[in-house]
This record gives C-alpha cells, sequence and structure tokens, in this order.
C-alpha cells in the first residue's frame, strides 16, 4: 500500500521530515543522545564523519569508528520525539521512499543510548554507569499503537500499578524489556543493571519541587520501594521505556546506557558529569567497534 505524502514526509531532496536524511546516510549501528551538542562529543572520536544533519533538536553525525559504520543523532528531550525519530529511523532503513511502500525484506537497527540520568536509591552511586535492563513507561507514547501484548510485561506493570496505587488519571504504566544480547555485550564490570522509569516530565513527574505542587508527593519513595521479583527500581529519565517499546514494535534492537549524574535519594549532583559522559561516550564505543 502506497504511504501517502502526508503521512511519510519527505523533503524535495527526498530527505525524511525531520531528521533530514537520506536513506543511505544512516547507518545500522545508531547512537542516540538527548543533548544536540553531545553529538560532537562522541563523533569526535570517528575516523571519518561522511554526513551530518541537522534539523531542530534532531542532529546527526555519520561516520566511522575503528572502521565501523556508526551514525549518532540527538533526539531532544522526552518520550514523544522517540516517537518522531523510531519511525523516521525505521522509515529509512525500511521503507522505499521512491514507491512509498515498506520493504518486503525488513532490517534491524541496533540502537544504543547515551544518556544522563538521575539515581533513585543511594545505591546507585553518582558518575557511575547504569544499564536499562527493563523500562517503565509513565508516558502514553505505546498506548496509540496496536500488537503492544506481546512486548509489554503485563505483570511487572501491573505489580507497579498496585504497589504505587497508581492515580487512573494519569497514563498506564508499562513494563517493556531490553534487548539481551545487548545488555549482554555492553554489560562488565564497569556496569551496573537497573531498572529504568520513564516519564514525560523533569519536574513535577520526576517528583521535584520547585514552586509548583505535587498530587503525589510520595511518589518517589514508592518507587524506591517497589519490588519485583526480588528487582528495584534503579533510576530515572525519559526516553529508555519508549525507545525499548518502538524499538521491539518495528523489530529493531535497543539499549539505554545511562552516565548517573545525579541521586535524588541524596539530593547530590555529579562534580563532573562532562567527564562521566565522555567516559560513558569511550566505553560504548569501544564495545561497539569490538
Ligand atoms: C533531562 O535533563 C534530560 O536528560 C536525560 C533525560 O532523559 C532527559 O532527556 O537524558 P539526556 O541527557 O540523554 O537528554
Amino acid at each position: 500500500m502506497k504511504i501517502e505524502e502526508s503521512e511519510l514526509i519527505l523533503t524535495p531532496e527526498g530527505k525524511i521530515y525531520h531528521l533530514d536524511l537520506a536513506p543511505s546516510q544512516l547507518a545500522p549501528t545508531i547512537i542516540t543522545v538527548g543533548d544536540p551538542d553531545r553529538v560532537e562529543m562522541v563523533s569526535k572520536y570517528f575516523d571519518t564523519i561522511e554526513t551530518t544533519a541537522k534539523h531542530r533538536e534532531f542532529k546527526t553525525h555519520t561516520g566511522t569508528y575503528k572502521g565501523k559504520r556508526i551514525s549518532v543523532i540527538s533526539t531532544g528531550i522526552g518520550p514523544d520525539n522517540i516517537d518522531i525519530v523510531f519511525n523516521e529511523l525505521d522509515a529509512l532503513i525500511n521503507i522505499d521512499f521512491e514507491k512509498r511502500q515498506a520493504k518486503k525484506k525488513l532490517t534491524s537497527l541496533n540502537i544504543i543510548r547515551i544518556g544522563t540520568s538521575g539515581g533513585l536509591t543511594p545505591d546507585v552511586k553518582v558518575d557511575s554507569f547504569l544499564i536499562s535492563t527493563l523500562g517503565i513507561g509513565l508516558d502514553n507514547v505505546m498506548h496509540y499503537y496496536a500488537k503492544t501484548d506481546k512486548i509489554f510485561n503485563r505483570d511487572f506493570a501491573q505489580a507497579f500499578i498496585d504497589h504505587t496505587q497508581w492515580n487512573p488519571d494519569n497514563s498506564v504504566p508499562y513494563a517493556v524489556e531490553a534487548d539481551k544480547e545487548l545488555v549482554k555485550k555492553f554489560t562488565s564490570e564497569k556496569t551496573k543493571q537497573g531498572i529504568t522509569i520513564t516519564n514525560v516530565g523533569f519536574y513535577g513527574p520526576q517528583g521535584r519541587v520547585l514552586r509548583a505542587k505535587l498530587k503525589d508527593e510520595n511518589l518517589n519513595e514508592k518507587l524506591a520501594s517497589f519490588r519485583y521479583k526480588k528487582k528495584k527500581i534503579t533510576n530515572l529519565e525519559m526516553e529508555t521505556a519508549t525507545m525499548y517499546g518502538m524499538a521491539k514494535l518495528l523489530g529493531h534492537r535497543a539499549l539505554s546506557m545511562n552516565a548517573i549524574i545525579a541521586n535524588r535519594a541524596s539530593g547530590t549532583f555529579s562534580k563532573d558529569a562532562s567527564k562521566t559522559i565522555e567516559s560513558l561516550i569511550q566505553y560504548t564505543l569501544e564495545i561497539i567497534a569490538k
């Protein structure tokens, strides 16, 4: 079936609208970062850069690192942007732009987030690296898609809903696992594994109070005391669960690597967050290149 011009939006140069990329400009291994300035922090290690693109918060550099072709793309902040980035990445590889049709043979991408995150409990140390084995999504992006039954861990989400006495006015929490092979590949003595909460905002939704009061002042305590099969929630951020959901839905592999730059339990923030992010970038690139 032909996909209409209003649905698959291409520029006059034949590039996908938000990412401003042509299919030939995307590598099969993709690093996503939130901050557009972090794109150079990654690509400065590349041997060569063949493509640079920028449209709004979406900046891309495609090149090689130790001979391996990689695209690094900024997503900006939040789950809504993940919807755009993942659909457009998938379109670049799995839709024929000339015919405006899905290809018969689909290709899987490896998509690795190098992001920042806040630890929820005191043992999740500032300046450590945390791999999300599962994301709990408190956003609603995934709820607009069909066939999520097979990709959600319903029992986990239900236990979370029961424990937190989840407010039914909010979006229904969902739980999605990371790609197991990628978890194994990127885990070492330098990383911890954990369960990540993905929320739609930075302040209220993550329990931060500046001037606006919260409906549930105890939410972060409830998150910290939640246990499911002896597993606990370790950190909070704004992209992981949506990435895992969209990746599974579209047949890609995703992993979220978190530089823990704050700890919400102790109220502390890294003294040198850039250095921690830099080390996580180096660590991730080395594993990708292996
Ligand atoms: C909030 O400051 C942003 O930082 C975290 C959150 O997920 C959110 O996107 O990740 P990034 O540093 O990768 O953007």
